[in-house]
């Protein structure tokens, strides 16, 4: 359990979203829906909130930034969400920083990536993962947010 300004939080999970996710709900709506990272942020966090958990964002351009990220969240959370964007299809980096983490680690797509182009078809990072989650936009994430919560109170 964990103590911050007043409040008790059973667990903590940290959202950590790859590169050009912040054009989310600015370009492509068909592929990835017309809902901000804001959106996602406010919707999770008050899901979080009614189950006392906390969540911290994370969203980065950057692979060697995510690699640290994943790096410091084996030490700081109790699970991790990612969505690796191109990352996942080309990332031996994030694979690694994931599988030598303990925390359980959830993957998610907003689109189904088995129905688009074939590069897509691979996730480097999804067998290091507990488990992947695509196609359901960013209900994808509260998905993930309850397999999570699911897996750490049955511990
Ligand atoms: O479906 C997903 O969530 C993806 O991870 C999104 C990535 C893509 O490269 C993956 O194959 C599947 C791209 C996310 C960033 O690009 C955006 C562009 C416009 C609007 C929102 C995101």
């Amino acid at each position: 359990m964990l103590y911050k300004t007043g409040v008790y939080y059973e667990m903590k999970i940290l959202v950590i979203n790859g590169p050009n996710m912040q054009l989310l709900g600015q370009r492509e709506p068909d592929i990835y829906g017309s809902k901000s990272l804001a959106d996602l942020e406010t919707r999770l966090v008050k899901i979080a909130k009614e189950a006392d958990y906390e969540v911290i964002f994370f969203q980065s351009n950057h692979e060697g930034d995510i690699v640290d990220h994943l790096g410091m969240a084996d030490k700081t959370v109790d699970a991790v969400i990612i969505n690796p964007a191109a990352y996942t299809h080309t990332s031996v980096a994030i694979r690694d920083a994931i599988k030598a983490i303990n925390v359980p680690v959830v993957e998610v797509h907003l689109s189904n990536i088995a129905e688009r182009e074939e590069f897509r078809h691979t996730s480097l990072t999804a067998p290091v993962c507990m488990g992947q989650i695509c196609g359901f936009g960013l209900i994808g994430y509260e998905m993930a947010f309850n397999a999570l919560k699911d897996f750490l109170t049955n511990k």
